[in-house]
């Protein structure tokens, strides 16, 4: 105070300008970052670094709050045989070796030195057209590459955003559906706030000469792409990629962020996480925020950025919520949550009640004990196996499928099942009671959840008959009796 007053004029003037600039200065740090630079064209860069690529489902290291750099990124494209669903494999043709290809991770401003090169072993000529790239063909025209060659182009990161690249070589359609395509992240000046965990998937249609399941490899199947038809519609390449031992993880109480890209080439998808809410979605991968999303629509060629906090214990599916596509063609996924339950927000079955709508009422089933009012009387295994086979249809089929083949890695088969066979009072209590935890069906492993179904115990005994009665099982006639055995605690 008493030295300010002994200020000479020139000097207070100094002062006051001195403060006038920095108001200035922080309106503009305030009010958008850009405001440094004209432009992201002008933002500078220091040194060089070599991009840090991984395969999905893992993305690289956040660029947090680093400068703008010259970024090397080598991306190698391999042709090569890989697995579709168990026992199909299929000809891939990708970027990096994986489907979708490897995931690149940039800030604005970046100045990216791409080199991309075709492995000599490989039979065709590729290139890569990067949405993020502002230039002809999102250097598709600078990238056009034989086998055993390099071709290098650079470019500078405009615009902040998820964006999706691929393959543009004619056909473009065949070199897409055949898995070319990725994502390529161009992070905001200061980084994405951080997040717990974050996740790399893609979903992409495929086309085969064969139907679904069918076995050995597959070759492209042009005329059913031209027709959109697909055979396949799954989460990174291949159906299970994402599910069993594989599935993505987190534990309650963080928070997820997960990059969606849509490589097509021709479906647009209805990305949704059965039992989450996204609290934000980074509409089409750009800077609008969304919040509190049950699905998003992100498009052929475009991708999103979904986040949600996970607040309860259990596995969510990943899907197109064009459902057939998740249940009979590969779009499912499966989110593994670890922790605590939390019954304020999700109290599982708190009471059990058999409806009968012509009957008068609900009536309690109380525990261990079916009370409700059944005639007794003996069906013969054909009525049986009528009313088996609806309740099949009803209740089991989503996960099942309707030949009880299941779905690999993700649903056992209850067809020609030696763990079914093996034990039928088990098997009742499965349906009985749920079951979670590791089982081994016919070689394979599955470690999933099975919810328990809420069906009586007369139509218990009825669908594990069908089951038994179909499939190549061992033909095992259920009784009710049996049933009300095993529910009572044998
Ligand atoms: C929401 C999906 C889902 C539904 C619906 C479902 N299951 Fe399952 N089922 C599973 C999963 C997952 C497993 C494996 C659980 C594990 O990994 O521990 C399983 C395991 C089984 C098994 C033992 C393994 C085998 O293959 O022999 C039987 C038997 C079975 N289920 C019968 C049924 C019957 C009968 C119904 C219908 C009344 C049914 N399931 C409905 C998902 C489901
Ligand atoms: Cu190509």
């Amino acid at each position: 105070m008493v030295k300010q007053k002994s200020l000479k004029p020139k000097s207070l003037r100094l002062v006051i300008t001195t403060m006038l600039l920095s108001v200035l200065f922080l309106a503009c740090v305030d009010n958008t970052k850009k405001a440094e630079y004209e432009s992201t064209v002008d933002i500078p860069v220091s040194r060089e670094m070599i991009a840090e690529l991984t395969s999905p489902p893992n993305v690289p290291t956040p660029v947090g709050r680093r400068k703008a750099k010259k970024l090397i990124v080598n991306m190698e494209i391999l042709e090569q045989e890989g697995t579709m669903t168990d026992g199909t494999t299929y000809n891939y043709w990708t970027f990096g070796g994986s489907v979708p290809g490897s995931f690149i991770r940039t800030r604005v401003g970046d100045e990216v030195e791409f080199t991309l090169s075709n492995h000599p072993d490989n039979k065709l000529p590729h290139n890569i057209d990067l949405h993020a790239v502002t230039g002809p063909g999102g250097g598709a025209t600078s990238s056009f590459v034989a086998p055993g060659h390099e071709k290098k182009f650079n470019f500078k990161t405009l615009n902040a955003g998820l964006y999706v690249y691929h393959c543009a070589t004619a056909p473009v359609g065949m070199h897409i559906a055949n898995g070319m395509y990725g994502l390529i992240l161009v992070e905001p000046e200061g980084g994405l706030p951080p997040v717990d965990k974050e996740y790399y998937i893609m979903q992409g249609d495929f086309y085969t000469k064969g139907k679904n399941g069918d076995p050995g490899l597959q070759a492209f199947d042009m005329q059913k792409a031209v027709d959109e038809d697909a055979d396949y519609v799954v989460f990174n390449g291949r159906v299970g990629a994402l599910t069993g031992d594989n599935a993505i993880t987190a534990n309650v109480g963080e928070t997820v962020r997960l990059y969606v890209g849509n490589g097509g080439p021709n479906l647009v998808s209805s990305f949704h996480v059965i039992g989450e809410i996204f609290d934000k979605v980074h509409v089409e991968g750009g800077s609008i925020i969304n919040k509190d999303v049950q699905t998003t629509l992100i498009p052929a060629g475009g991708a999103t950025i979904v986040e949600f906090r996970v607040d309860v214990p259990g596995t969510f599916i990943l899907v197109d919520h064009s459902i057939f596509r998740a249940f009979n063609k590969g779009a499912l996924g499966m989110l593994k949550v670890n922790g605590e339950e939390d019954k304020r927000i999700y109290s599982g079955v708190v009471q059990e009640g058999i409806y009968q709508p012509e009957g008068g009422g609900i009536q309690i089933m109380p525990n261990g004990d079916d009370k409700k009012p059944t005639v007794n009387v003996s069906k013969t295994l054909a009525e049986k196996m009528e009313s088996g086979k609806q309740i099949y249809m009803q209740t089991c089929f989503a996960c099942h499928q309707a030949e009880g083949q299941g779905i690999p890695s993700a649903f056992p088969p209850l067809a020609e099942s030696d763990y079914l066979n093996a034990d039928v009072n088990r098997a009742i209590g499965i349906v009985l009671r749920g079951k979670t935890g590791e089982i081994t069906v016919n070689g394979e492993k599955y470690n999933s959840v099975m919810t328990r179904q809420a069906i009586s115990n007369d139509e218990i005994a009825d669908v594990m008959t069908y089951i038994y009665n179909s499939w190549g099982n061992n033909k095992t006639n259920v009784t009710k009796a049996q049933v009300d055995q095993i529910k009572n605690g044998h």
